[in-house]
């Protein structure tokens, strides 16, 4: 079996757009990146994940590909490419690309050949079916909004996407398709690179009925005909087979609206299909009723179940999970679970050890790692997201107030994690020399990369302390998993066991003090304190815990 090195490394996300500008166009380049491979080396990452930096007309900001061989020029060249590559690789770090194969961009050459006739070429690339009643074929609701199917007049039938209308589903029935696929995916395997993440991958197979949803098992949009469909595990068997068996790589499947009993069948080596899997549950306790769209505080009991469900079957089964709480689609972690006013240091800090003390990979998204915030901007025209302004059009034509609708999009919006990287205190907070194609977030003079290098107690240095227990104790790889507090209002406490020694990691998620009593076993032994984001203390029968307060203890005899 090829060496599983991911299993015990730690990945930073990076969005190109947001990362680094060099030439002053205000938006992140190639360049930008290869001049932070220092920084993320000093931080201790073992892989770079950058998403879609393929060419496309950027409708979804790269998860639109109009060719899947060609550098997106605005990020730079394919030089510009191999160069980071290879940079990356002299520093003893690995780098994985976004793989969107469930779609491609209407202005691919295949799609702008599928839409002349129903003998195109490449028709059956794509997903095309005739209206019923004058109507769209299905009910089926996209992602992003609206209706799932758009009206081809050349043809007179529709096709399907599931995201934006520039973003037309493939055909993955197709198997010619499939094969152009697995070619792409062997040129950049070819050039170098560990591995890919795979965007929506566990939507590629579709119910071929194309039955309406009628609802009756929530939430009614149609995703139930798509998600973890019937030739899924079949479609990623063979990838496995035709591509990623023949190089030794790592691949994270993104996995929408999954079960763990799917993300078992994808991740558990013996499958051969991939390495390891994102949910998003534990992203959705802040949904009400499953509504994004809508606000509540989030469900801390609810939290803790799904996590440590998701830690005990995954293992039990042999899966793998991707840790983490932020990407480029999801509010800041520390404005959405934690606390960026008074605690924002200590909260953020709890944060990251609640995950990374868990069992799998973590992912650490750009700016994560000293605590990055929301930006909570006021006007609809700070937002450059597709979904948040689809959004703002449909729950104001649901009769919402200007008022509510901003709010709720301060909250929820793609965009809250899109604001450019806040390198230093300068202007535009050292992400560019012109104009950031989105506003800069207003904390930046004192939420940056240069304050937090320089103060031993900032989030960076906890990160950083994170990354290198993952690699100094196997427990954290290997360990199994039990949750001591599942009820309990305000601590999220759970144990790792192995080969006779214990991990105690004690997290209070809230503002008010919270006592703890340690469980008997684990007192009178040889403990160590690894990791504190408050003062050092030994463990104690009943401990008084402060606002935020996060500690790992080890316990050996
Ligand atoms: O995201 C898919 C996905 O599930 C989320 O985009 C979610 O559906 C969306 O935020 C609505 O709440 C992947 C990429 O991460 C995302 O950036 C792309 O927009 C999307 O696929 C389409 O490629």
């Amino acid at each position: 079996m090829m060496n599983e090195w991911w299993r015990t490394s730690t990945v930073y996300q990076i969005y190109p757009k947001s990362f680094n500008d060099t030439t002053g166009n205000g938006k992140g380049d190639l360049q930008g990146i290869i001049e932070k491979l220092d920084y993320l080396q000093h931080l201790g990452i073992d892989v770079i994940w950058i998403t879609p930096i393929y060419a496309s007309p950027q409708n979804d900001h790269g998860y639109d590909i109009s060719d899947y061989y060609s550098i997106h020029p605005e990020y730079g060249t394919m030089e510009d490419f191999d160069q980071l590559l290879q940079e990356t690789h002299r520093r003893g770090m690995k780098l994985i690309m976004d793989l969107v194969v469930n779609h491609t961009s209407t202005e691919h050459p295949w799609f702008q050949n599928a839409q002349q006739s129903k003998d195109a070429r490449y028709r059956d690339f794509y997903i095309w079916k005739d209206g019923v009643n004058g109507a769209e074929p299905t009910n089926w609701q996209s992602k992003f909004g609206g209706n799932a199917w758009k009206y081809n007049e050349a043809t007179g039938d529709y096709y399907l996407h599931l995201f934006d209308v520039t973003q037309a589903d493939l055909n993955w029935e197709n198997r010619e398709l499939r094969q152009q696929v697995y070619e792409m995916m062997k040129f950049w395997f070819d050039k170098g690179i560990d591995g890919f993440r795979l965007d929506v991958i566990n939507l590629i197979s579709k119910d071929q009925r194309f039955p309406n949803d009628d609802g009756s098992v929530a939430p009614g949009d149609g995703r139930k005909f798509y998600t973890d469909g019937p030739r899924v595990h079949e479609f990623l068997h063979e990838m496995n087979r035709e591509v990623l068996s023949k190089y030794d790589s790592m691949t994270v499947g993104e996995m929408s609206s999954t079960s763990i009993d799917h993300c078992i069948k994808y991740s558990n080596p013996d499958r051969h299909e991939l390495s390891m899997t994102f949910q998003f549950h534990h992203l959705k306790v802040d949904y009400p009723n499953g509504e994004k769209w809508a606000l509540a505080d989030f469900d801390f009991v609810e939290l803790k179940r799904i996590l440590s469900e998701w830690q005990v079957r995954m293992h039990e089964g042999g899966g793998w999970n991707a840790l983490f709480w932020c990407n480029h689609d999801q509010p800041r972690v520390v404005s959405r679970y934690g606390n960026d006013g008074k605690y924002h240091s200590k909260s953020a800090k709890m944060l990251a050890t609640t995950i990374h003390m868990m069992q799998g990979t973590p992912y650490i998204y750009q700016g994560e790692e000293f605590g990055m915030t929301n930006p909570k901007f006021e006007d609809i025209s700070q937002y450059r997201d597709v979904e948040s302004h689809n959004m703002y059009k449909k729950l104001k034509d649901d009769g919402l107030d200007e008022d509510t609708v901003m709010a709720i999009l301060k909250e929820k919006s793609r965009d809250n994690s899109r604001t450019p990287v806040q390198w230093d205190d300068h202007k535009n907070a050292g992400f560019t020399t012109g104009t950031p194609w989105i506003d800069i977030n207003k904390d930046y003079k004192e939420i940056n990369a240069k304050e937090a290098l320089k103060n031993p107690n900032s989030i960076f240095y906890h990160y950083k302390k994170l990354i290198h227990l993952r690699k100094e104790y196997d427990i954290i790889t290997y360990g199994d998993y039990e949750l001591l507090t599942p009820h309990d209002k305000r601590l999220f406490v759970y144990k790792r066991t192995y080969r006779n020694k214990t991990l105690l990691v004690i997290n209070n998620f809230y503002e008010e003090e919270v006592e703890y009593a340690c469980p008997e076993e684990l007192l009178g032994k040889k403990t160590e304190l690894l990791i504190s984001n408050d003062h050092n203390r030994e463990l104690e029968p009943r401990m008084m815990l402060n606002p935020y307060e996060s500690l790992v203890f080890y316990v050996t005899e």
